[in-house]
């Protein structure tokens, strides 16, 4: 979308870095826990937010709006337009205040020091026949070394027109702040007691604070504290008479009051009806002045040039309702993107926790008796960063190490080089022994969102390794974009000719493909750490074979997750999916999939970075696992894939619960077309006792006794990521490879990406963490953009 600074004469035409390079990434709407935070990609560093609350009444300021809360009772929210590199425009539906809030930003390139940027917030009333009074905050606050300023002249009624900072970090060098008005903002004038207010009213009022450091997330405390003060200085004269009490809108306001030395400066505007005001940051070095003409002109452009980047990436079939699902496709997309958070602090882990069934030899030593050289207890990590994708703005704004696997494979389509950034970030938290935490809770901001009970990170403890798909992914549109054309190699698609589109085609700029020298250096550089993390999860979540007899073709490939408890298997990511008791002696199903997933995925990248000998066996364990899927899992019986276990009598027995865990060989690939085992699980798949539902795949079988029971999280209900697995398979594999199954998968398969795309969630474009298996609702937390924004791909049968 570099094209996008061509068309704006306003813009210096040599910038000093048009390509996809991290210069471009250092700033993002990289708080997306909050409705709209910008931040720098710098642990220590200038961290903004917007506040804002009715004025209709007094109770509106105690739900005043700053972090995503479903609470807040907001009818949607989710960017419409979103680009990591040049910005986007976010659509906020506050229903309660009768506002319709837009935020708008643009990046603009220039300098040494990440560039400069644009926003704009503007608002109107969704249902012009309603009063709609409102105040609106934006606040931009310092941590680290530097400094931050306000430059504009004061009194204590507040500041008219203009207001100005200036400041300056190590990272971001000297830069400067202002906010500036839209032509027809207009104040509330006509509230009770507006005389006695006069000399305030229309002005923008201020606050400036020191906040310890580390503090600076939880500045909507300090702001509505100081509005508070004000407030309880001013209310007391109206006590003995409430009928004469002001309007809010004169009394609910900063103390126009800022401490010298403060860190955190707030702005304060208060409007009756429509409003809208900028905040523009310069970046000295960047040498532009800004003003608002800058984003009358570059955001329409900016909304054009992604809409129409977006229909040739993720086209979406022809249908009378392809104009509808594209907005839904790129709203989703965009939400997921700007939904990326940049996290930096210190995380808890606990090396000594283990269950009792965890170890092979029984419960863990304690270190009084030397057995174990951990030390017991939780403890808090170094610092670290991480630049990550994140499930839901509001319930989960945090990394998820196996929903990343797949936000990277929705991510690297639209920008190859972002993914690669997000990849790099969790690839360096893979530690010393190659662990990597499933959940990632970096910093007191993010820890402030889990219950304490959440905290805390086991390095025994896995989830299902998704990551190298996005690497394997990322292989593949090199070789799409550098290796022979599909023609080359006797496959013409019957598309006429030459011209095969080139996945390459959707990441303009992209260095990391344009360029497959760098590609291959990056490919080496994460090799290591990634055989770190292989050997960590083929190590300790080894399964235990001895009790299977000779049944096993393979003696060592079997797996088991550690750190279930007696009700839940979070590692696994199917939380209260059905197991059976824990057992040391047991075997999981989806795990031994997963580890084939994972050694496929080994062996294309030690064969791209030209390491036969890895190469070699990664596919020796490969075939390995899938031999022992068939001995180990395979219940001819019940005609299904089981998990397996031991009884008292030391005897093996299979676990058998119909529902997702039994596709998984199928949904990764791992069986081959003609297996007889193929045709059991598509019939599972497309009987309605079992998964099939108007609305997608169930995840328990409607006819288990257990569906729908207890927490109900894995027990039915609908998960796209495990829906778009299972199309991927199909589409790649079993409805594409000659066999006696393929007309049935590519029967299901129609059916199957028709019913996704034909909820009625799709229409709304209210998006949840999960569907109802009956009726197709949303359910569990909201909004919830991971997972559902696969819908993206299924559309355009990307997998
Ligand atoms: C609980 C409660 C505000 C559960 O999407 C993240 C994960 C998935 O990886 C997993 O497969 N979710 C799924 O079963 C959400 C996990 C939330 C755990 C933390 C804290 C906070 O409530």
């Amino acid at each position: 979308m570099r094209l996008l600074w061509s068309l704006l004469p306003l813009v210096p035409t040599v910038l000093s870095q048009a390509t996809n390079g991290s210069e471009s990434l250092i700033w993002g709407a990289y708080r997306p826990n909050l409705y709209f935070g910008l931040r720098p990609r710098i642990p220590q560093s200038l961290m903004t937010g917007l506040i804002w609350f009715g004025t209709q009444d007094y109770q509106s300021f105690g739900k005043a709006r700053h972090a995503c809360d479903q609470g807040d009772g907001l009818n949607g929210y989710s960017w419409t337009t979103y680009d990591a590199r040049d910005g986007g425009v976010q659509v906020l539906k506050d229903g309660p205040n009768n506002i319709k809030v837009t935020t708008e930003l643009l990046k603009i390139p220039g300098g040494e020091h990440g560039g400069s940027w644009a926003a704009r917030i503007k608002g109107e009333p969704l249902d012009v026949d309603r009063p709609s009074r409102t105040s609106f905050i934006f606040y931009a606050g310092l941590e680290g070394l530097g400094g931050l300023d306000m430059e504009t002249d004061e009194n204590e009624n507040g500041i008219d027109g203009e207001v100005e900072f200036s400041g300056n970090s190590p990272e971001l060098d000297e830069f400067t702040i202002r906010i500036v008005d839209g032509p027809d903002n207009e104040a509330v004038t006509t509230g009770s007691q507006a005389a006695a207010f006069a000399d305030r009213i229309g002005k923008t009022h201020f606050g400036g604070y020191r906040v310890p450091a580390g503090n600076i997330w939880q500045a909507k405390e300090f702001i509505l504290q100081d509005v508070l003060q004000h407030a309880k200085a001013i209310l007391p004269a109206y006590q003995s008479n409430p009928g004469s009490y002001p309007d809010p809108s004169y009394v609910l306001q900063l103390s126009n009051d800022a401490l010298s030395g403060s860190n955190l400066f707030a702005v304060q505007k208060s409007f009756d009806g429509k409003f809208q005001f900028d905040v523009l940051f310069e970046s000295k070095s960047a040498k532009q002045k800004l003003s608002s003409t800058v984003l009358d002109e570059g955001i329409p452009a900016l909304a054009e040039a992604y809409r129409v980047r977006f229909q040739s990436v993720f086209p979406v079939p022809e249908s009378s309702e392809q104009e509808s699902l594209q907005e839904f496709s790129q709203a989703i997309t965009s939400n997921l993107i700007g939904g990326v958070g940049y996290f930096y602090g210190q995380s808890i882990v606990d090396p000594g926790f283990s269950y009792e069934w965890d170890e092979d030899d029984g419960p863990a030593e304690s270190d009084e008796e030397g057995g174990k050289k951990v030390k017991k207890g939780a403890r808090l990590t170094e610092p670290r960063e991480l630049l990550t994708a994140t499930p839901s703005r509001s319930f989960f704004p945090r990394g998820f190490y196996w929903d990343e696997g797949f936000h990277l494979l929705h991510i690297g389509e639209w920008d190859n080089d972002l993914s690669l950034e997000i990849l790099k970030d969790w690839i360096d938290l893979i530690d010393e022994n190659g662990w990597v935490g499933r959940e990632q809770i970096l910093g007191e901001e993010a820890r402030s969102k889990v219950p304490e009970q959440f905290w805390t990170q086991v390095p025994s403890f896995a989830n299902p390794p998704t990551l190298t798909m996005a690497v394997t992914a990322y292989i593949r549109r090199l070789k799409a974009a550098h290796g022979p054309s599909e023609q080359d190699l006797g496959m013409d698609m019957g598309l006429g000719g030459s011209q095969v589109p080139l996945r390459a085609a959707s990441s303009p700029g992209s260095r990391y493909l344009e360029d497959p020298e760098l590609g291959l250096s990056f490919l080496k550089s994460i090799y290591a750490p990634l055989q770190r993390h292989y050997e960590w999860f083929r190590r300790t979540q080894r399964g235990q074979l001895k009790q299977y007899g000779r049944k096993a073709r393979s003696r060592t490939e079997a797996y088991r997750w550690r750190g279930r408890s007696e009700q839940h298997v979070l590692t696994s990511g199917m939380d209260d999916y059905p197991r059976g008791p824990p057992h040391a002696g047991e075997l999981h199903l989806d795990l031994i999939s997963w580890m084939g997933l994972f050694s496929r995925t080994m062996k294309e990248i030690a064969e791209y970075v030209g390491e036969e000998e890895d190469r070699v066996f990664y596919e020796g364990i490969e075939k390995a696992i899938t031999d022992n899927i068939d001995d180990l899992h395979w219940n001819e019986k019940e005609q299904m894939y089981c998990d397996v276990s031991v009884d008292d009598d030391d005897e093996s027995y299979y676990v058998c619960h119909r529902g997702y865990l039994s596709l998984f060989p199928l949904a990764l690939s791992e069986l081959p077309s003609d297996s007889p085992h193929v045709g059991a699980i598509l019939d599972l798949i497309y009987d309605p006792k079992h998964l099939w539902s108007p609305y997608g795949l169930r995840s328990l079988s409607a006819s288990h006794p257990e569906f729908g029971q207890g927490e109900n999280y894995w027990k039915g209900p609908i998960w796209i990521q495990m829906n778009y697995m299972t199309l991927g398979a199909l589409h790649t594999k079993y409805a594409a490879e000659p066999g006696p199954y393929r007309e049935k998968a590519q029967k299901i398969y129609k059916e199957l990406r028709q019913n996704i795309v034909d909820n009625e969630w799709v229409r709304t474009g209210y998006v949840w963490e999960q569907y109802d298996p009956l009726t197709g609702e949303g359910k569990r937390s909201h909004p919830f953009t991971g997972w559902t924004s696969l819908v993206t791909l299924i559309l355009s049968e990307k997998y």
